[in-house]
């Protein structure tokens, strides 16, 4: 059974409090099948780059504001690039370990008007939870964070 109480503990969250200007987030695969930034809030046209640190990943979307246009899918164990045009939730995994909940979330211009599409993406129960867990760190008011 795979300990994803374990993969919790390293949630990582990314709060970017920031005017005017694009920026670059770098993200990395971990040595525990998880994403270092698993909830990472971005603007538009900000970059996001995932770096495999640790072998047998990649990057594939399953949902964004745009159904029918999503990034691409990364090769694995290759580094990856998207620029974010449109506001939204994006939600990507990993091909091999989604539904092991290897899974993470961008959200851009804190917008969440494909919320109800993004929910009904189908995972397996564990990937279903950990998509539930990370929405609603989403959803957290940066207050209470
Ligand atoms: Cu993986």
């Amino acid at each position: 059974m795979y300990n994803y109480t374990k993969l919790f503990t390293f949630l990582s969250l990314l709060i970017l409090s920031k005017a005017g200007f694009a920026e670059t987030i770098q993200i990395e695969f971990t040595e525990d099948d998880a994403y270092s930034i698993q909830v990472a809030h971005i603007n538009a046209g900000d970059t996001i780059e995932w770096l495999p640190k640790n072998e047998g990943h990649n990057v594939e979307f399953f949902g964004g504001p745009d159904m029918s246009s999503m990034p691409p899918t990364s090769e694995m164990d290759e580094p990856h690039t998207v620029v974010f045009k449109a506001s939204g939730i994006y939600l990507y995994g990993c091909t091999p370990h989604a539904d092991m909940g290897m899974l993470g979330l961008v959200i851009v211009d804190n917008d969440f008007h494909n919320l109800n599409a993004i929910k009904k993406v189908q995972f397996s129960r564990v990937g279903k939870s950990v998509l539930q867990r990370l929405l609603k760190i989403a959803q957290t008011p940066l207050s209470l964070k």
